[in-house]
């Protein structure tokens, strides 16, 4: 760029931020390098760029303003809601030319609707603060993640977040009905409160579910609830085999239809949150795989699974019932995340995740093959798998030298469409998946998908590093 056309470019980027600070007031406009630097870097430390600024709008009228601006000035914008996304796509690219617009100040959270058990909450409402509106009416919401704390509404819905209810309640995308949304073309469209049966034409929730910023920016979102169960209980197995704790699974599924979570962990990641946690091994000895399961209703199953547990191949057993030993076994599994990033950590690296879904039936043979590929392409790094097995989604996560890290993922993706999965289960493509999206999706259907892109975000100022393969 010549010295004349890089001035100029400094000139416009000055007037635009001055036509942000008159929008959203100097105190939420950020541009000082140390105090952007929290909204630059991803939680896992793996994606890091560099922003023009930070903006948080306090209103979707604020939102609005700043889309105009932006959409006038060409200015990129990435939505950044709690900043716990695993694949890069809630952080700004090197360029130094895109803003973070943070939904931080979108707070609102409306009173729970006790005819139909819905709530509207605003964008940066977090999911525990969702989660104890939700209960101070007795009620729930059918999603959990272990991030809940600093997870907010719009990033759920942006990246349709599964978590470990999905299992029963289905992921995001299910529990939404309705939304509100900026879209990149400044148009805003609002859809809370619809009656349930709707059949009036495209359906903006689905469409936002999943969008990953790359359309709009939500502002709200409208969940529906459920009735809080009375009877909770959990149950840690452990077997010798992964196809083991998938039969455990099935005998247990059987048995009652109060599952709502079902979770996988093997003998590795157990070592490292035990070790993190300081907490003991969960039995006497250790084991090749473990399946967290956990029931919850209206009535006590105890009996049913505890029958189910004995009919199975499970080789020990835990079982909480009360809320304290329910968490300490819960820990095991939410602990694997930061356990593994201290292990990368430890290693002098980060953690290097894929989050992948394959069939159950197959679940067992795919993971050999994960392992073969890892050993081959990447013989001192550590491979560590945990994840939902109830609905077949496998967290690969790999710590220390990967040599290439595209040849890895290429060889796991592509191993993953094999066996006739999905190359994103549950966190998204973002950024870190862009170039693989082909893999999963047909031509045809990105060609689409970019349409629906142009047509929603003409100057294709939403999110673009994110989700669609760099052409
Ligand atoms: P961010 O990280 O801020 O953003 C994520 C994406 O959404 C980005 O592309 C961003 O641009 C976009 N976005 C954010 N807000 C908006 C908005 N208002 N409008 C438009 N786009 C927006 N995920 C699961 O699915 N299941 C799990 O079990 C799970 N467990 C996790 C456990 C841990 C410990 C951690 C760290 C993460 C976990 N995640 C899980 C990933 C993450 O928490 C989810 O993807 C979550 O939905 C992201 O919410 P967020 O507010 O942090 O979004
Ligand atoms: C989970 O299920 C999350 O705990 C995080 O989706 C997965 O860290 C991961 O790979
Ligand atoms: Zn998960």
């Amino acid at each position: 760029m010549s010295q004349n056309a890089h001035e100029e470019v400094v000139r416009q980027g000055r007037l635009a931020l001055a036509q942000l600070n008159r929008v959203v007031g100097p105190s939420n406009l950020i541009t000082e390098p140390s105090a952007m630097a929290a909204y630059e870097s991803d939680w896992t430390r793996r994606f890091s760029g560099k922003a023009m600024a930070v903006v948080r709008p306090g209103s979707v009228a604020e939102v609005v303003e700043v889309v105009r601006i932006c959409r006038s000035e060409n200015i990129p914008i990435v939505p950044q809601g709690g900043n716990t996304g695993l694949v890069g796509g809630g952080v700004p690219r090197s360029s130094g030319d895109e803003i973070v617009l943070s939904t931080a100040r979108l707070r609102d959270l409306s009173a729970v609707d006790e005819a139909t058990l819905e709530v509207t909450a605003d964008a940066g409402v977090t999911l525990s603060e969702l989660q104890d509106h939700a209960a101070s009416a007795g009620l729930m919401v059918g999603v959990d993640l272990a991030s809940r704390s600093s997870a907010t509404v719009g990033g759920l819905v942006a990246t349709n977040a599964g978590g470990s209810l999905a299992f029963k309640f289905g992921p995001v995308r299910q529990q939404l009905v309705g939304v509100e949304a900026v879209l990149g073309s400044g148009a805003v469209v609002s859809r809370l409160t619809a009656a349930r049966k709707d059949n009036t034409g495209y359906h903006f929730p689905s469409l936002l579910a999943g969008s990953e910023g790359t359309l709009g920016l939500i502002t709200r979102a409208r969940f529906r609830l459920f009735a809080a169960p009375t009877h909770h209980f959990v149950v840690l197995l452990a077997a010798k085999s992964v196809d083991d704790a998938i039969a455990c699974v099935g005998s247990l599924r059987r048995s009652t239809d109060a599952i709502r979570a079902v979770e996988l962990m093997l003998h590795g990641g157990m070592e490292l949150v035990s070790s993190l946690s300081g907490s003991s091994a969960p039995f006497g000895q250790a084991y090749p795989a473990y399946v967290l399961i956990e029931a919850a209703g209206s009535t006590d199953v105890t009996d049913q699974l505890i029958e189910a547990v004995d009919a199975s191949p499970a080789l020990a057993v835990a079982v909480g019932e009360d809320p304290p030993t329910r968490r300490r076994l819960w820990q095991y599994r939410e602990l694997h995340t930061e356990a593994i990033a201290v292990r990368a950590a430890d290693m002098a690296s980060v953690a290097h995740k894929l989050d992948v879904a394959v069939p159950l039936s197959r679940l067992g043979d795919f993971l050999e093959e994960v392992k073969a590929v890892v050993a081959g392409a990447a013989p001192s790094a550590e491979c560590y798998v945990f994840g939902h097995l109830g609905d077949g989604n496998l967290h690969i996560n790999l710590v220390g030298q990967l040599g290439t890290p595209d040849l890895i993922d290429r060889q796991i993706l592509e191993l993953t469409t094999r066996y006739g999965g999905s190359i994103s289960a549950e966190h998204g493509i973002g950024a870190s998946k862009a170039q693989w999206l082909g893999l999963t999706r047909s031509a045809e259907e990105i060609q689409v998908m970019r349409d629906i892109k142009r047509a929603l975000d003409p100057a294709g100022i939403m999110n673009p590093g994110v989700l669609f393969p760099p052409s």
